[in-house]
């Protein structure tokens, strides 16, 4: 390609609203144009990237053995009143009606879809398994569409479903798409962790999300510092270390005010409500309650903390509250809690013989330097930007939408499902993150909008121009892909330009044109070397492999 007849508007200044990296970089560089809020035109170059991302991961669904189709995003809101999530989703899911005023969901997943599209046919055990997926614009209204394709409100999403007999067989299929998705990133070149998640309202069992370590990422891993054990924050178990509870000592007391509780270790009361309860946790003072552990144990799909003092008194909380505590402060003896109503300090409290808990359970955020849940290493946090996750769904849509098969007994059972998503528009902005430098983006070898970057720096001078021509020609002959910078140009902006956008290689057509030599630089290291034009293909292949 030509860039004197190339789109890619390029931008000199950081445009202003741009706040991570990835998004400057990508506007700058000219891969995208932002259209509203959260919604993205993907230029020549960045479509160019989001094809080869693309490429890599059909390549390894099919190998996985799953067929490609293509669904509508254009769905009958019918489907999702059959599940039963019409009125789970507000505002997120996007909706439209037409002109005879049937109402549709603009599709922000395709359990829906899909299960209403095999139920009719994979009705017998002698069909199972079967694994479908599809590359399909997905929509969520975003409350707060940023960081460019990381959080959008339109991206592209590739979406698996995968059917099963039984659970064995999903087991199957969920290790070999989990293997697929190590093999996707690993190709693309993304430094990522599969971190162990929670299946919340997913309904299913197993669940792993593949989260590329990026600081800008809004989860939080949770990472052992000597073993591959890695867990959502959420989701992370904490194994208390030492729990051998002190001797009862004695009758707990109360002093007016906040007093000063000594050795005591200090606890505290927090009130949460669900649909339908009120929920009072005990921890220690020092620790965070994580709602997903309290939600999980209640049962509760939604849970919301109440603000201090909305709640009772922790000591006589009304009937019907569930009492809960952290299973930290089941070995303490002596401890003291500060009540914000009552303006009073309770000392020398025993939990289990003072506080009428229902139940010690994990209740508590994992914190940097406790013990791995494995047992290996202790535990570190980094960021992650969420990439791609698999699900074990088991049976939540084919029970609600009645999709069942006849099973080697012969009675009717609703089929088992995985379901298995990536990110492609998230995982283009997750590389970007990963591979950038102060002068532009980086692009691993595999995914770099063009193979070679050829920049003429004096179109004018012949000889410059004659050898770039037939540099261009060798090198396309050779199978790679040339942007040609064959733009009457200053030389600085088209350095510059070409550090922005990133190719792997940049071959330099200069001064020493007449002597058959030009400069050629890996953009990761930014080293140039002069070489005679000859040597150029030899190189590139050295760089890139051989193509074609
Ligand atoms: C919605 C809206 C947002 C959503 C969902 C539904 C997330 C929703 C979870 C999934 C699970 C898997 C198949 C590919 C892999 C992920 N946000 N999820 O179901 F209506 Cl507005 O999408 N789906």
């Amino acid at each position: 390609m030509k860039q004197s007849q190339s789109f890619i508007p390029t931008l000199k200044e950081i445009p202003a609203d741009a706040e991570s990296i990835s998004h400057q970089l990508l506007l700058r560089g000219g891969f995208i144009r932002q259209n509203a809020a959260g919604v993205y035109s993907y230029l020549p170059l960045g479509y160019k990237v989001i094809k080869k991302i693309e490429a890599i991961i059909r390549e390894e669904m099919d190998r996985a053995g799953a067929q490609e189709l293509l669904m509508p995003a254009m769905q009958p809101a019918e489907l999702w009143h059959e599940s039963g999530r019409w009125d789970v989703y507000g505002p997120e899911l996007m909706r439209l009606k037409d002109r005879h005023g049937r109402f549709f969901a603009l599709g922000a997943t395709g359990e829906e879809l899909i299960t209403s599209l095999v139920r009719d046919t994979l009705n017998t055990y002698k069909k199972l398994p079967v694994t479908l997926y599809q590359i399909q614009t997905k929509y969520r209204d975003e409350k707060r569409p940023r960081f460019g394709l990381l959080r959008g409100r339109e991206f592209i999403m590739k979406d698996a479903y995968s059917f099963h007999a039984t659970q064995e067989s999903l087991d199957e299929a969920y290790e070999a798409m989990f293997q697929a998705y190590c093999r996707v990133f690993d190709r693309c070149g993304l430094k990522y962790r599969a971190v162990l998640a929670d299946s919340g309202a997913m309904g299913g069992r197993d669940t792993h999300e593949f989260q590329a370590l990026a600081e800008i990422g809004e989860d939080t891993i949770a990472y052992s510092d000597r073993s591959d054990y890695a867990a959502n924050l959420e989701m992370a178990p904490v194994v208390e270390e030492n729990v051998v509870k002190a001797e009862t000592s004695l009758p707990p007391e109360q002093k007016e005010g906040k007093v000063d509780v000594g050795s005591e270790q200090l606890i505290k009361a927090e009130w949460f409500k669900t649909r339908t309860e009120t929920v009072l946790v005990f921890l220690r003072a020092e620790d965070e309650v994580n709602d997903v552990k309290v939600k999980n144990i209640v049962g509760s799909d939604l849970i919301e903390p109440l603000e201090a003092g909305q709640g009772a008194n922790p000591f006589r909380p009304e009937h019907g509250v569930r009492v809960l505590a952290d299973k930290g402060i089941k070995s303490l003896a002596r401890c003291a809690l500060y009540s914000e109503t009552e303006d009073k300090t309770y000392i020398h409290l025993d939990p289990e013989r003072d506080l009428a808990i229902e139940s010690f359970s994990d209740l508590r955020f994992i914190k940097e330097g406790d013990p791995s849940p494995d047992g290996k290493g202790r535990i570190k946090f980094a960021k992650g930007i969420e990439v791609g996750q698999v699900f074990k769904l088991g049976t939540k849509y084919s029970e609600a939408m009645s999709a069942l098969f006849l099973d080697a007994q012969g009675k009717n059972k609703p089929l088992i499902m995985g379901c298995y998503g990536i990110g492609i528009s998230r995982t283009l902005s997750a590389i970007c993150e990963q591979y950038h430098d102060e002068d532009g983006l980086i692009w691993p070898a595999a995914l770099a909008p063009f193979d070679v970057h050829l920049i003429t720096v004096n179109p004018k001078d012949n000889d410059q121009l004659v050898l770039s021509g037939k540099i261009y020609q060798e090198l396309q002959k050779k199978g790679y892909d040339v942007l040609w910078d064959d733009r009457k140009e200053r030389p600085g902006v088209k350095f510059a330009e070409s550090d922005l956008i990133g190719c792997p290689i940049q071959i330099i057509a200069g001064k020493k044109a007449s002597e058959n030599v030009v400069e050629i630089a890996e953009r990761r290291n930014k080293e140039r070397n002069e070489i005679s034009a000859d040597k150029i293909e030899q190189v590139v292949s050295g760089f890139l492999g051989e193509r074609g």
